[in-house]
């Protein structure tokens, strides 16, 4: 019995990280066991790589550099923990994967998105998610969430303009992947966006 992939994307502040808390109790809730990770990191040496990501600089980081960074935790991440417990038969729960890569490297950055899926097929052999679950917000919103929590890391700092261009990248994606994507409206409230959630869930795995 081989698991399953689940990744949770939508800019910052969208509410990822309290909405996977509820997608994970009603995982585990069917009987299935839950490895919860995230990227960029997920493991020790992914982790590193993260901060070089994240961290401030005195040197700007080119925006290729930044790709390959993006790529060379993503390998670390699938080669070490996703692929092994897939195989294992756990359920594998990621905040963020590639589809991250497009949106900011691809929509914040504006590279190209050929070069982007160059690697995806050359570095992980295309490897892709069997469900997506993206929390759509408005940058304005998801960034008032953020800021309010205190300093922002190296890319959180970005202008709103590149956020917007974020957005764009993720509509793009989801309206070409519409049988992995499902999209919720992380605009409203936290109840309401939980409700919707599970609505999704029930219909996807009903
Ligand atoms: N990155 C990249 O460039 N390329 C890549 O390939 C990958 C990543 C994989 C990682 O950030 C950064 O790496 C990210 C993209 C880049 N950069 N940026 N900017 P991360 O994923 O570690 O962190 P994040 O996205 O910035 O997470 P976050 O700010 O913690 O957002 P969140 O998890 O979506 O939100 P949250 O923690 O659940 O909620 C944030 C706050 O809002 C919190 O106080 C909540 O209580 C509140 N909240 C949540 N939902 C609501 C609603 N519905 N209403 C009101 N308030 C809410």
């Amino acid at each position: 019995m081989t698991g399953k992939f689940i990744t949770i994307e939508g800019l910052e502040g969208a509410g990822k990280t309290t909405q996977a808390q509820v997608l994970v109790e009603w995982l585990a809730s069917r009987g299935h066991k839950i490895v919860r990770t995230r990227e960029p990191g997920g493991t020790p040496v992914a982790e590193k790589i993260r901060n070089l990501i994240l961290d401030h600089h005195e040197e700007e980081i080119d925006p290729v550099a930044e790709l390959l960074l993006v790529f060379a935790s993503r390998k670390q991440h699938v080669e070490r923990l996703i692929r092994p417990g897939i195989a294992a038969g756990d359920w594998v729960v990621s905040d963020r994967f590639t589809d991250a890569t497009y949106a900011y490297q691809g929509g914040g950055r504006c590279l190209d998105e050929a070069l982007i899926r160059e690697m995806e097929l050359t570095v992980l052999d295309d490897f892709q998610p069997d469900l997506t679950i993206w929390f759509d917000c408005d940058a304005e919103v998801g960034l008032a969430r953020a800021s309010a929590r205190g300093e922002l890391d190296r890319i959180e700092q970005e202008s709103m303009a590149f956020f917007n261009r974020c957005r764009s990248a993720y509509e793009r994606r989801a309206q070409a992947h519409p049988q992995r994507f499902i999209r919720i409206n992380a605009n409203n409230p936290v109840e309401k966006v939980t409700e919707e959630l599970l609505t999704a869930l029930e219909a996807y795995f009903a």
